[in-house]
């Protein structure tokens, strides 16, 4: 299985869509697990990619259709990771930060939201306070709010500030995440709470409701 693992990698790092998908599928086939494709094969692979790019040997584009073939190899991966059919445990309004284009992660954890039964309200990418107060409005339990770039995480506080102006503040629990963010910055801007990983989020998001 472990090269099966690696074929993915391969794929994705080589932005060749068909191939992962291919490749994606034929581990399912051959009775492997959701979860193990997302961290044996599709996270690593990003992960290699990031390291490329801060060395200079990878470029935006690439970066791109890397992201492309990642997508691909999730659309598989959602009706597993998603499957759920229970009573909505509540809403989540989430979205990446304004300026603020990465969605790879953000979009994991709304399926694994999705999945432990929560009611996603995703707002997609570059979401200004002004976004998610109208969307809080609409009505929301937990907000979640990602940014992968130090330039963007600072934009988390004006939303959470945006909300405490609107008076929603005590509606709603904040769960901030993407890989700059630290469990330290989230006390600082004054969110409720910080998550590592997509997993961690949901359990997280699981005590805010429970
Ligand atoms: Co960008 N990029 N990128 N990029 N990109 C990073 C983030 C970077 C670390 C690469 C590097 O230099 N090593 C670097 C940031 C440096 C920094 O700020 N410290 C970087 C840069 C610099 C940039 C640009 C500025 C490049 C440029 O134009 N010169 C530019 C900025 C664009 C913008 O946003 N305004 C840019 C653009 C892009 C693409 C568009 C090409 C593409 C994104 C495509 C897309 O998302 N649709 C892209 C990609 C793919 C990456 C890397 C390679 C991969 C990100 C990813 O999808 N990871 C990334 C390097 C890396 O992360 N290793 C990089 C996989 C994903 C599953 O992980 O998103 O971390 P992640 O999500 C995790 C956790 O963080 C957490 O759970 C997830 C899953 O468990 N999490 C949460 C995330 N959100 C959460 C929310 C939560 C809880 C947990 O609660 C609500």
């Amino acid at each position: 299985m472990t090269e099966a693992f690696q074929a993915i990698k391969q794929a994705v790092m080589a932005g060749n869509l068909e191939l992962t998908e291919e490749s994606v599928q034929a581990v399912l086939d051959s009775d492997g697990s959701a979860e193990d494709i997302l961290h044996k094969g599709l996270i690593p692979a990003m992960d290699e990619v990031g390291s490329l790019f801060e060395r200079g040997d990878l470029f935006v584009p690439e970066m791109l259709i890397a992201a492309r073939a990642m997508k691909g190899g999730l659309l598989i991966l959602k009706p597993l990771l998603v499957e759920s059919g229970i009573e909505p445990l509540g809403k989540v309004v989430i979205g990446s930060v304004q300026g603020d284009l990465h969605d790879i992660g953000k979009n994991l954890v709304a399926m694994l939201l999705e999945g432990a039964g929560f009611e996603i309200v995703d707002l997609g990418t570059d979401v200004g306070p002004e976004k998610f107060v109208a969307a809080i409005e609409g009505g929301a339990d937990i907000v979640g709010l990602s940014a992968l770039l130090t330039t963007t995480m600072t934009n988390m506080e004006n939303i959470i500030n945006a909300v405490s102006e609107a008076g929603l503040r005590n509606n709603v629990k904040i769960i901030v995440g993407g890989a700059p963010v630290t469990d330290e910055f989230a006390n600082q801007i004054g969110a409720d709470g910080y998550a590592p990983d997509a997993s961690k989020a949901t359990t997280l998001a699981k005590s805010f409701v429970s």
